[in-house]
């Protein structure tokens, strides 16, 4: 087999080029070539320098994650770094694309780095529930100082050339036409510079201070996760010991978090993200239809935020009203949002404007026949929608793709309402629309193949992770959500509380429970509207105006921060409920409200796939932890269920009477 490492000579620099596509993934024979031609490089007394740079579209963006958990080969990637930096001959690293983790570990290793304007660096192994194992965490903060070493490892968000320059991470920005000529003439200024810069001698000062500052800052966000707190005891470490017992506390950290379940999750995540964006029967190769521009009827809360995804994506937009008043509120919305980002510095105004220009806001429903994507986001009315897609199949050009928004409904009548169901499609988007990252992409019995595979490419450009969902009640998410919140509600007439409740679903992981989510999405949603109609607790909330954040009452009462507080008036109102219903109240324990609100959430993933509502089980967790804040360091439901053990979920669900799916039950989820 060819090695993916090739070498090539301009007078005495030796340019040492990976070329191991997609991404340069730091795997075995990478590494083995690497090693060999940093040595034949030293051993070869006409060489002077070295420079090491990759084909393809990047830099190596990190070990090879396929190869963790199986048997390890040599050379291992910190005896490599370590054998790049004793180089006695100057290496410069040439990056282009994202040095990442490993890449970038391999770039601090060489002496000198040099790179593209557009390039990135970044060690993003918190996100896989990891630390930069290969010297990272001792010689970032050597180069760049602690608060930077404390920014890129415990966070993972990779940081811009320039921004790496004035870090003191960049050597030399150059063209991003001739990144290996200049390299090789940089090579050529440094090679007879003595002595060579090695990161790992350069001393670092502590900073007490901005640890901690570091550690308030982001308590929020590091909460439930294990890696974020190893990876700033690692870059302390780095200003108490030397280089190279720093590397074995590393290691050692290293190690403890890589045979832990939450790497495993986050792992399982990562590629889980990638398989959801395939489609098992349609070829990757597809030709897909053509979307120069969309279409959004209704220009409400969801109509808003989904056109600012394709506006964001440079793709002009038609957004359509019944009423120039709603028309205008929409519209001043969008600007308003976009302001707020602007405000925040992560848009420039003309950007704003740009986006704002591409939008076409009218009144005239018939100036959709112009757009290749329709999207309806009215309210959840299935006479509503036929109506509007009767009107769409009338105006549209064909090969025109109608969606539907919908979160419930079967897309399967929509598209009846149509002569063209196979250009029929569900887009569920979640709110906020611009922000949630997830996208159900509901696939009707006549969906055709290039309609499903054309949305799923437009996700990715709309920055969405899309996730195929079959026709059925609530698609994947909120079908999983319904037999969660009916427990939740039994558990309150047998005795548990709102707060019981929420407990434990945030020490858990989750962002919120089941009673602070329904606070925050409206106590009202899908509710009947007659307050003289009260035939459960949310009836009564809701008839007393208690529609939750928006009302400042919900499950809980609210203060002006929208701070929650366990609410007198609801316990009363709970406790009617109680005595009407003769309910028996009893102690609940936290470990029977996991069994009856999380494990049957896991069983009716098991339909869903069982039923083929869903791809892939991986999907299923896709769904949970980019729609619902599902905790990445559990590797969403499915993953959990797994590692929670099938025996114990089953044992659970039957102690509770459920029904239990017979793939759950055989312990065959897929
Ligand atoms: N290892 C193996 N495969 C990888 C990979 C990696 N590091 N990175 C990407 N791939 C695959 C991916 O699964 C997909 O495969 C294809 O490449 C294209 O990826 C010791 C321990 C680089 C920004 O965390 O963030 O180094 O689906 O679809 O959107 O300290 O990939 O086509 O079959 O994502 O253009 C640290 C992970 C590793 C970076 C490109 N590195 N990668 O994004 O393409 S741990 C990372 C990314 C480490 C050391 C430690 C992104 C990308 P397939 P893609 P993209």
């Amino acid at each position: 087999m060819t090695s993916p490492i090739r070498t090539e000579r301009h007078g005495d620099v030796l340019v040492i080029i990976s070329d191991n596509p997609p991404v340069n993934a730091l795997g075995a024979a990478v590494r083995q070539g690497l090693e060999a031609a940093v040595k034949d490089g030293v051993q070869d007394a006409s060489i002077e320098a070295m420079v090491i740079r990759c084909d393809g579209r990047t830099f190596f963006a990190g070990a090879d994650i396929t190869e963790f958990g199986k048997p390890m080969q040599e050379p291992g990637l910190p005896t490599l770094v370590d054998m790049i930096e004793a180089s006695s001959k100057p290496i410069v690293a040439a990056i282009h694309g994202t040095a990442l983790g490993g890449g970038c570990e391999v770039a601090l290793a060489c002496h000198y780095r040099v790179a593209v304007a557009s390039a990135k660096l970044g060690t993003p192994e918190v996100k896989l529930g990891l630390l930069p194992g290969a010297g990272g965490t001792q010689r970032l903060p050597r180069i760049a100082g602690v608060r930077m070493a404390l920014e890129m490892t415990a966070k993972g968000d990779p940081i811009p050339a320039k921004k790496a320059v004035e870090a003191g991470l960049i050597d030399k920005i150059v063209g991003e036409d001739s990144l290996e000529a200049d390299a090789i003439a940089f090579a050529g200024e440094i090679k007879a510079k003595r002595p060579i810069p090695r990161a790992s001698e350069r001393e670092v000062q502590p900073d007490p201070e901005a640890v901690e500052a570091f550690k308030k800052e982001n308590g929020r966000r590091f909460r439930g996760f294990e890696a974020p707190a190893a990876n700033i005891a690692c870059v302390v470490k780095a200003t108490e010991v030397p280089y190279t017992e720093g590397v074995q506390f590393e290691r050692q950290e290293f190690m403890k978090l890589m045979m832990g379940t939450q790497s495993a999750a986050q792992r399982h995540i990562f590629f889980a993200e990638r398989q959801a964006a395939k489609i098992d029967d349609v070829p990757a190769d597809i030709q897909l239809r053509p979307i120069k521009r969309v279409g959004v009827i209704g220009a409400g809360t969801m109509g808003g935020g989904i056109s600012m995804n394709f506006l964001s994506a440079g793709i002009p937009v038609t957004i359509v009203e019944m009423a120039q008043e709603a028309l205008d509120r929409g519209a001043g919305t969008i600007r308003k949002n976009y302001e707020a980002t602007a405000a925040k510095g992560r848009m420039k105004p003309e950007q704003v404007e740009a986006a704002m220009g591409a939008l076409t806001p009218t009144l005239d429903f018939d100036a959709l026949a112009e757009c290749d994507l329709i999207i309806e986001a009215v309210y959840e009315s299935m006479e509503v929608k036929k109506e509007i897609f009767t009107r769409l199949d009338a105006i549209c050009k064909p090969g025109a793709i109608l969606a539907s928004n919908t979160s419930y409904l079967d897309i399967d009548e929509i598209a009846a309402s149509t002569k063209r169901p196979q250009d029929v499609v569900g887009m569920h988007f979640f709110s906020p629309a611009n922000v949630m990252k997830l996208l159900e992409v509901v696939r009707g019995a006549k969906t055709a193949p290039d309609v499903l595979a054309t949305v799923m490419d437009l996700a990715k450009k709309i920055k969405k992770v899309a996730v195929v969902a079959g026709v059925t009640y609530g698609f994947i998410g909120n079908r999983m959500l319904m037999p969660r919140q009916v427990e939740a509600n039994k558990l309150l007439m047998e005795g548990a509380t709102p707060e019981q409740i929420d407990r434990v679903h945030v020490a858990f992981g989750m962002p919120m429970g089941p009673f602070q989510m329904s606070d925050l999405a409206g106590v009202d949603i899908g509710w009947h509207r007659d307050p003289t109609r009260i035939e459960n607790i949310r009836d009564a909330l809701a008839a007393e105006g208690r529609w939750g954040q928006k009302k400042q009452a919900g499950f809980y009462d609210y203060d002006e921060k929208r701070q929650p507080t366990p609410s007198p008036r609801v316990a009363e109102i709970i406790e009617d409920f109680r005595k009407k219903s003769g309910s028996t109240v009893r102690e609940i324990s936290d470990e029977e409200i996991v069994e009856r609100t999380l494990y049957p959430m896991v069983n009716e993933g098991a339909l869903i796939l069982e039923e083929g509502k869903a791809q892939r089980a991986s999907d299923v967790d896709v769904v949970w932890i980019y729609g619902y804040g599902w905790p990445v360091y559990r590797g969403g439901p499915m993953f959990w269920a797994k590692t929670e053990g099938y025996e114990k979920v089953v044992a659970g669900l039957d102690k509770h009477g459920f029904k239990v799916a017979q793939s759950l039950r055989n312990g065959a989820i897929k």
